[in-house]
């Protein structure tokens, strides 16, 4: 039998469940916007995941506009780009409970992100954090999408999303869901937490020291990149130097993946220097980069109307998608509509 050809279609999305911070930056919208013109490329402000763990409605809805004014403001085009919010198309629930019906427990069991988040919580923490990973292959099927840019943190959530298509197509017969392919790529896939380097950097860790937000100003940038943890030694010659040494390579990936370079790039450029001279120029290069983006988040937010017509617009779009394929998947699973 010959495999059907999916028409390539990039799809990824961000959860609105605090301020961006240069980890969503560097390893998604950066890369979101890069894709951009190449392929039809659709991104969504993921509220439906942001609610398996609590929020406040009224920051949901500022979270939700300050996400797609990020997106906004890095370089995403609402002309070329479809931009929407995920619970303005019912279709992915819809779809998502589907998938919960093919999905398998022992899968779910296996989500190292369920056990981090989940911690030693597990008992008391929402049915909504546990299923998150089938509502994710439901946002990315929906659309017959054939490529996902994600952080590396996510790739297992792509590999699901993989097997939850392929025990779909092979229960019922038929080759209709693609197998999706992450693109997982550059110096920046997993920026680390600054006061932890075995940590990655979230948006709701426990201190704003470990991160930096989109909209930090230029002042604490510098601060939280001067009190960001190291150690004593100056950068090496080569990249294998930085072995065992996760908090200055984390820094080094930053640095690269800001002046869109390689890592061994900006190694070769710092061989032997000390953290009084790397990291400020680390705080200037972000300051350089991040500042631009986040006056034009506070410009858009400024007018949120603008932001909210965006979203209905980009959702209208992907309703149009989304819809014929959700109606053929419950003519295929025998549901009458
Ligand atoms: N530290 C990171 N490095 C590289 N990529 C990252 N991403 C997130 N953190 C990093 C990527 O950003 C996209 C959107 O992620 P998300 O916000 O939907 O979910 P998350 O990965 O759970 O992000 P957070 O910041 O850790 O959120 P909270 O703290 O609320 O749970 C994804 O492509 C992700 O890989």
């Amino acid at each position: 039998m010959t495999e059907p050809t999916f028409t390539p279609r990039v799809f990824s999305g961000i959860k609105p469940s605090g301020g961006l911070t240069l980890g969503n930056y560097l390893g998604a919208i950066k890369r979101f916007v890069g894709m951009q013109g190449a392929m039809d490329t659709m991104y969504c402000v993921v509220d439906l995941h942001a609610i398996t763990v609590w929020q406040d409605p009224k920051e949901l809805a500022h979270a939700t506009r300050e996400v797609a004014a990020g997106y906004l403001a890095a370089g995403l085009d609402p002309a070329q780009s479809t931009l929407f919010n995920q619970s303005r198309v019912s279709a992915h629930a819809e779809l998502g409970w589907i998938f919960n019906c093919v999905a398998r427990v022992g899968w779910m069991n296996r989500m190292t992100q369920f056990k981090d988040k989940a911690g030693s919580n597990a008992e008391k923490v929402s049915l909504g954090l546990y299923a998150y990973p089938s509502l994710m292959a439901a946002d990315i099927l929906l659309y017959h999408a054939t490529h996902v840019p994600v952080g590396e943190d996510q790739k297992q959530h792509v590999e699901l999303t993989r097997d939850i298509a392929a025990k779909f197509n092979h229960d019922f017969g038929v080759d209709f869901f693609p197998m999706t392919d992450p693109v997982i790529d550059g110096p920046a896939t997993r920026v680390m937490n600054l006061r932890d380097g075995s940590k990655k950097m979230s948006k709701s860790g426990e201190s704003d020291m470990e991160r930096i937000n989109m909209r930090d100003d230029a002042d604490t940038i510098a601060k939280k990149f001067k009190k960001a943890k190291t150690d004593p030694e100056p950068l090496p010659e080569t990249l294998d130097g930085l072995k065992g040494r996760a908090e200055a390579r984390n820094l080094v990936d930053i640095y690269a993946a800001l002046s869109d370079t390689t890592s061994e790039a900006v190694i070769a450029e710092y061989a032997g220097a000390g953290w009084g001279r790397f990291k400020p120029a680390l705080a200037d290069l972000a300051v350089d980069k991040l500042a631009p983006i986040s006056t034009e988040m506070s410009r858009l937010m400024d007018d949120p109307a603008e932001i909210d017509r965006i979203l209905a617009d980009g959702a209208a779009r992907a309703r149009a998608i989304a819809e014929p394929i959700l109606a053929r998947t419950y003519d295929i699973v025998g549901l009458l509509r």
